[in-house]
């Protein structure tokens, strides 16, 4: 039987969310859209042929032929839209962040904790990318010996007007701090961030660059640089006491143009994290087929925004900042 998802949001990830599970997921229906702008998700229904559209995102959550839920909508919808989810006791995947505020986080912690199960997987897709997935099984080969840094770098091409240094570390910045707690298998313990002095005064997308210490004695260096200009670009290498491992952007052509030899950049993160959506999406199905839960939990929601929340006290004054989790209940053991 098909697992039939309701669809909350459909902006640029909803909609690629809803694409990604018509067209590439086996045991997947599109069952129904929200949208707080109704003509978008009737022209999303319309563009992949199925869902049905709902005008009311409570109503969608508790509608019986929906069995499992997709928030893609603004980030501070998605605490109450997952804890409806929870209460319908239904599986959701919500969208990064959790919340905006580890203490939100918390609230659905709190929720699952009592219901004694896992709902709840957030989109923190790129521990489903196979090169991050290849990282992790190079360095827990042994070949390598010990991680003891671990170098990331993401760029986007132009930050919108909005999206300020918080954002930086709160909103792209994120991806990095689960990432680095899921390669390391590691909780990150204390943050520093540092500006560097732009030329021109800061603009939105002004780099940050932090460094981030893990419980078990490595260094996480992550630089975000909003304005890079030339592409989006994730890089990521892992130092380990025999050598490296370092991240290969999916890449299938080169052009030979103009005296030059290039591979192109894409102009956002869908393209270079197409393969980690589309098996985030069938990973979650799968899970929730066989009545398990995948991905990143709700803990792993939680951790990520409390270091957002260190990594901001930082990034106001530039000291270090400890970061401190409370105690991780045993459903996320
Ligand atoms: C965006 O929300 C994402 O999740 C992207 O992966 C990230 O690269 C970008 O910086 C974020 O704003």
């Amino acid at each position: 039987m098909s697992v039939r998802v309701g669809i909350l949001g459909v902006g640029v990830m909803g909609s690629d969310h809803a694409r990604i599970l018509a067209t590439q997921v086996p045991g997947a229906t599109v069952q129904a859209i929200y949208d707080a702008d109704p003509k978008r998700a009737k022209a999303v229904a319309a563009e992949i042929g199925a869902g049905t559209v709902v005008t009311d995102a409570l109503a969608l959550i508790n509608d019986a032929s929906v069995d499992a839920v997709l928030v893609a909508s603004p980030d501070q919808t998605h605490k109450e839209l997952t804890l409806a989810g929870i209460a319908a006791n239904k599986p959701v995947l919500c969208e990064k962040p959790l919340a905006p505020t580890p203490a939100e986080c918390l609230e659905v912690i709190a929720a699952e904790v009592k219901l004694g199960r896992r709902l709840v997987q957030i989109g923190y897709m790129r521990r489903f990318d196979p090169s991050y997935v290849e990282m992790k099984a190079g360095l827990a080969s042994g070949r390598l010996g010990s991680a003891l840094m671990f170098h990331c770098i993401h760029r986007n091409v132009a930050a919108p007007d909005w999206f300020d240094s918080k954002m930086a570390v709160n909103n792209s910045a994120v991806h990095e701090f689960d990432i680095a707690r899921w390669m390391l298998d590691a909780e990150l313990v204390g943050i520093t961030v540092f500006r560097p002095k732009p030329a021109k005064g800061s603009s939105p997308g002004a780099p940050v660059f932090l460094m981030l210490e893990s419980a078990t004695g490595q260094l996480v260096t992550v630089e975000v640089f909003n304005d890079a200009a030339y592409g989006y670009d994730v890089r990521g290498e892992l130092v380990c006491e025999k050598g490296t491992i370092a991240l290969r952007a999916p890449t299938r052509t080169e052009t030979n143009a103009e005296l030059i030899q290039g591979i192109a950049y894409p102009a956002d993160w869908r393209p270079r994290f197409a393969d980690a959506y589309r098996l985030q999406a069938q990973a979650w199905v799968k899970a929730i087929a066989r009545g398990t839960a995948t991905g990143a939990s709700a803990w792993d929601g939680y951790a990520a925004a409390a270091i957002a929340e260190a990594g901001l006290l930082s990034l106001a004054d530039g000291r270090r900042v400890e970061i401190r989790l409370a105690d991780r209940p045993p459903l996320y053991r």
